[in-house]
């Protein structure tokens, strides 16, 4: 548990880090944490789960993403909304899903999920002089591409983005992990993309890639109704492959109440941390959670010896 592990912290660690009062967004719906560290603190992206605004899906009505953050992992400030379909131009109203942040230099982004005017899934940019926001949009999309959860991963000089896009096969829709760098101005590929191989065939979305050490971790979030849903591979470039010979793959995030396991894992003051969401907390107007009424939550990630995930324990202390 949580508070076992507090106990076994080295006097050395600095980490005063408890993750207690999950969830731990509760004045929002806020749902699909993306997580970094930057100057030291921890800074929490959420999409906005709202009403629906139309029947297709209860997940139409998302907008208006916030950011979050916290140098103890207790405390939160909720700097506020820092992007709505409003403000973006090329695209359709609501259908804000989930987000991914990034920095460079100086410059923030933030990339995210949008359905344009014809009703086509696209990922846009934003940037800020901020990582509190709030972000301007770059007033297009990324050309050529089409898909949800956009997620960025800084190795060294180089960003690459990663989404979750989908394949006509034989009849029916298959859900394919990509990846591609970024040019240097962030709001372009570089390359062309390639369908991430990842030793398994049960992605869906949710795609979050981290480094440790030379290790690359490729995570992601399987289809709804399976017993566990946040899987792992690793792989020794960005690229993958991730899972095959030689390397490791494993389930980390059991099913969250309620939703599904759209998570994100960092490093902070020498402890690792999974953020996730949950669909069951009933908020102080008293409306209960659901799949579309998410609240972010997060517990502490372990690695086994040979540098595999262990599964997740979820609290709600
Ligand atoms: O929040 C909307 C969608 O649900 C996200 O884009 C998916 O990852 C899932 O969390």
């Amino acid at each position: 548990s949580a508070s076992a592990d507090q106990q076994q912290a080295p006097k050395t660690s600095t980490a005063a880090a408890v993750t207690s009062g999950n969830p731990i967004v509760k004045n929002i719906r806020g749902a699909d944490p993306d997580v970094h560290v930057w100057d030291g603190r921890v800074w929490m992206y959420t999409s906005q789960d709202r009403p629906p605004i139309d029947s297709s899906t209860n997940y139409s009505g998302m907008d208006g993403y916030h950011v979050f953050s916290s140098t103890d992992m207790v405390n939160w400030t909720d700097h506020g909304e820092i992007l709505h379909s409003r403000d973006v131009s090329w695209g359709s109203r609501g259908y804000m899903w989930a987000p991914g942040a990034a920095r460079k230099g100086t410059t923030n982004y933030l990339f995210y999920p949008h359905k344009d005017k014809n009703g086509t899934w696209r990922i846009g940019v934003a940037t800020a002089n901020s990582p509190a926001g709030p972000f301007a949009d770059s007033g297009r999309h990324i050309p050529d591409i089409s898909g949800i959860d956009p997620m960025v991963l800084q190795d060294g000089s180089n960003y690459y983005l990663y989404w979750s896009g989908w394949k006509n096969e034989g009849g029916h829709t298959k859900h394919i992990p990509y990846v591609a760098k970024l040019k240097s101005n962030m709001t372009e590929l570089a390359e062309s993309p390639r369908a991430v191989d990842y030793g398994a065939t049960n992605h869906k979305e949710g795609i979050f890639v981290f480094k440790k050490g030379t290790t690359y971790y490729f995570t992601y979030t399987d289809w709804q109704g399976e017993t566990d849903q946040g899987f792992w591979a690793t792989g020794s470039s960005p690229y993958g492959p991730f899972g095959g010979a030689g390397q490791l793959k494993g389930a980390v995030g059991p099913k969250p109440a309620g939703a599904q396991d759209h998570h994100s894992i960092i490093r902070y003051a020498d402890k690792w941390y999974y953020f996730y969401h949950v669909g069951n907390y009933t908020n102080a107007a008293g409306e209960p959670g659901a799949g579309y009424r998410r609240n972010a939550s997060v517990d502490y990630l372990h690695f086994r010896t040979d540098g595999g995930l262990k599964k997740v324990v979820h609290t709600t202390t």
